[in-house]
């Protein structure tokens, strides 16, 4: 499968979900920790260097942006197709301490969207190779298994890791929830084919994910 990124251009953006556009192509979201390099997969995967704002200010994202992509998909058979999809950056967690209170909850913004967009496909939980999973991700994949989203697993920055280890840090990073993480670098582009056929797939924008298990 060849894909190719026709374009990606941001959609909209709101701190309060009854401002977002409703759905009209399948979404992707995107979550994790402040400063993980949530924003720098969004522009690797979609091939722009600055689509979606990084920095290195920590909790400078507090909304949910949303990314159009359009997309050329030609499949090994027949003729080339056009899809779109939407990409959603969810705001950063773990930046602030949590109160008790606040744990029980992803806030009103993330888990309002995590929840409720209909045509929310799957949630690429993004955590840093060296770090592993933390308290704050292990309960967003256990939220997200509650309510029966997908999950994809993403260990990015493996560029920050010597060659001969990241095989074995990629798999720890996801043993504990049975979950198999896909390595990634938004530096050197590591992995990007991968989880885009992946997202293309559980987004029914192209192949069968049940018939194409990798
Ligand atoms: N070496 C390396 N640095 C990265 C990678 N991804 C992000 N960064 C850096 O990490 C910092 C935070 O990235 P950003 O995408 O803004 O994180 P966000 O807060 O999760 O959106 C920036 O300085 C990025 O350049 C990566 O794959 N490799
Ligand atoms: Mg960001």
């Amino acid at each position: 499968m060849e894909i190719t990124i026709r374009d990606a251009r941001f959609l909209a953006s709101a701190t309060d979900l009854d401002r977002l556009p409703p759905p009209v192509v399948a979404e992707i979201a995107f979550a994790g920790r402040s400063n993980v390099g949530k924003s720098s997969l969004i522009n690797s995967l979609v091939q722009r260097k600055k689509l979606v704002r990084t920095s290195n200010t920590p909790g400078a994202t507090r909304g949910v942006n949303i990314f159009r992509v359009d997309l050329r998909v030609q499949e090994d058979e027949g003729e080339p197709r056009l899809a779109e999809i939407d990409f959603v950056d969810l705001p950063g967690y773990g930046f602030a301490k949590r109160s008790k209170a606040e744990r029980r909850s992803w806030g009103p913004l993330i888990e309002g969207f995590l929840s409720q967009r209909p045509g929310l496909r799957a949630v690429v939980v993004i955590v840093d190779v060296r770090r592993g999973l933390e308290d704050d991700d292990a309960e967003l994949l256990t939220y997200l298994q509650a309510i029966g989203r997908p999950a994809i697993l993403i260990a990015t920055k493996t560029d920050k890791l010597p060659k001969n280890k990241r095989k074995l840090a990629i798999e720890a990073v996801g043993r504990e929830h049975r979950l198999r993480a896909m390595g990634y670098s938004s530096e050197t582009g590591e992995g990007r084919d991968k989880l885009l056929r992946r997202l293309l797939r559980i987004a029914h924008v192209a192949g069968d994910e049940t018939m194409t298990p990798d």
